[in-house]
């Protein structure tokens, strides 16, 4: 049986930063990751990196090609009323940017970097399954290149997303979960098309939300308000343009550009959190503890911070066996999981057509015109926006 001192299912954001943070500190991991290297580096997700998530992948040297290749990121257009309001969010909160930058190139980055420090990660580990976690010595079983393994560690870290094998292992009764699900979901859209603005759009228009959001010089990412169970199939290209064209349209007559579209697929609008987040010497981190809707563009940002003190409170134990860190781990994350679930659903519900059927519905519609022009007129609204939007530091 193979040992390590801490066994990381997953090499997204959570389980790849955690990997490298560790490393620092003279802790060896072993990352199992379910899939092929090819495949991960290839998985469009998310793309704006708050100011707090650059600022640590670049003190830890980890940062180079996003520094190099990421789009600088200072305020972000609000459409409503056919008007467009400009949030300064740079000059609202302390010139702190954030970076344009697609998740699937920093986890590409990340581990190219992990590799080439000789670190430890298993591709294609099949049937994962955690054993022991209530013990001081857990363990992981799994396939890999046809043949059955062990791992023997002191602590797991759960990485391994919102579909993952962490949480399930954790037995019934331990763990209360939080969820709302939204009555309305995504059409995600990649195209190849250079942006048709340097900053994001948010656009509330009558027949539902669009967004413009960035990702390289030539790719934009796209989303549109749809039906909560509404499918793909529904959405055939030039019906997507025309929704794009009309919903972000402004009287000034601001033009789109277009181009043909490489990807698109519907993602449900949850919200998911878990408490606490640990179970003896597994700790949770990252969409395996918690899912907020991408309005915000938060979750891969909450995933690298939940790995930030996770690394901090190991690093102290194997130091100098101070537990403290791990004792608070969970509720350390989970002030600012719920500061970003906060941020998540009031901006959702502030910036989506709501349907018909939902209970007061005109009035409710008018308070979130109420809320629009607060946030685009009012500076104090604009800062608290901008504090939430670019990263809260302290929470
Ligand atoms: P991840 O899901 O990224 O990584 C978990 C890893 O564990 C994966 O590589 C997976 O293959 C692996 N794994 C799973 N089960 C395993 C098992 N049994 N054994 C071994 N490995 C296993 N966030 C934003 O901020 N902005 C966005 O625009 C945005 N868009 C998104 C669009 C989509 C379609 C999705 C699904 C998510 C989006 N997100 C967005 C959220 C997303 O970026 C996550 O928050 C982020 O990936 C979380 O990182 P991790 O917690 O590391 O989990």
């Amino acid at each position: 049986m193979a040992r390590t001192q801490v066994g990381i299912v997953g090499a997204g954001p959570a389980g790849l930063v955690l990997a490298h943070l560790l490393a620092e500190h003279g802790i060896q991991s072993v990352v199992l990751e379910k899939y092929s290297r090819a495949y991960i580096e290839k998985r469009v997700r998310a793309g704006l990196l708050e100011h707090r998530t650059v600022e640590l992948l670049r003190s830890h040297g980890l940062g180079e090609r996003m520094l190099r290749e990421g789009l600088a990121h200072r305020g972000t257009d609000l459409r409503f009323g056919g008007a467009r309001h400009r949030i300064p969010y740079t000059d609202l909160y302390g010139g702190r940017e954030m970076l344009v930058y697609a998740q699937q190139e920093l986890v590409a980055d990340l581990v190219r970097l992990r590799l080439a420090a000789g670190g430890d990660i298993v591709f294609e580990a099949e049937e994962v399954a955690l054993h022991g976690l209530d013990s001081e010595s857990p363990r992981i079983t799994y396939r890999a290149a046809g043949e059955a393994r062990e791992l023997e560690c002191d602590f797991v870290a759960g990485c391994d997303g919102f579909h993952g094998v962490s949480r399930p292992s954790v037995p019934a009764g331990v763990l209360t979960t939080y969820e709302q699900r939204l009555p309305f979901g995504w059409v995600g859209i990649l195209a190849a098309v250079p942006p048709s603005t340097h900053e994001i759009i948010y656009a509330l228009h009558a027949r539902g939300f669009a967004g413009h959001m960035l990702r390289t010089s030539e790719i934009s990412r796209f989303y549109l308000q749809c039906d909560a169970d509404d499918v793909i199939e529904n959405w055939p290209d030039d019906r997507i343009w025309e929704e794009l064209r009309t919903r972000l349209a402004t009287n000034d007559g601001w033009t789109l550009k277009e181009g043909p579209i490489i990807e698109k697929n519907i993602t449900e609008m949850r919200s998911f959190v878990i408490e606490p987040m640990r179970y003896g010497r597994l700790y949770i981190a990252g969409d395996a503890a918690h899912i907020v809707p991408p309005t915000g563009a938060k979750g891969m940002n909450l995933a690298i911070s939940d790995a930030r003190v996770l690394a901090a409170a190991l690093a102290d134990w194997y130091q100098s066996g101070d537990d403290s860190g791990l004792e608070a781990y969970s509720e350390t994350c989970l002030r600012r999981v719920w500061r970003v679930q906060e941020f998540s659903n009031w901006m959702s519900w502030m910036i989506h057509c709501l349907p018909d059927d939902l209970p007061d519905v005109a009035y409710r519609r008018r308070l979130q015109l109420a809320q629009l022009e607060y946030v685009a007129r009012s500076a104090a609204a604009g800062a608290s926006f901008a504090e939430n939007y670019v990263g809260i530091e302290d929470v």
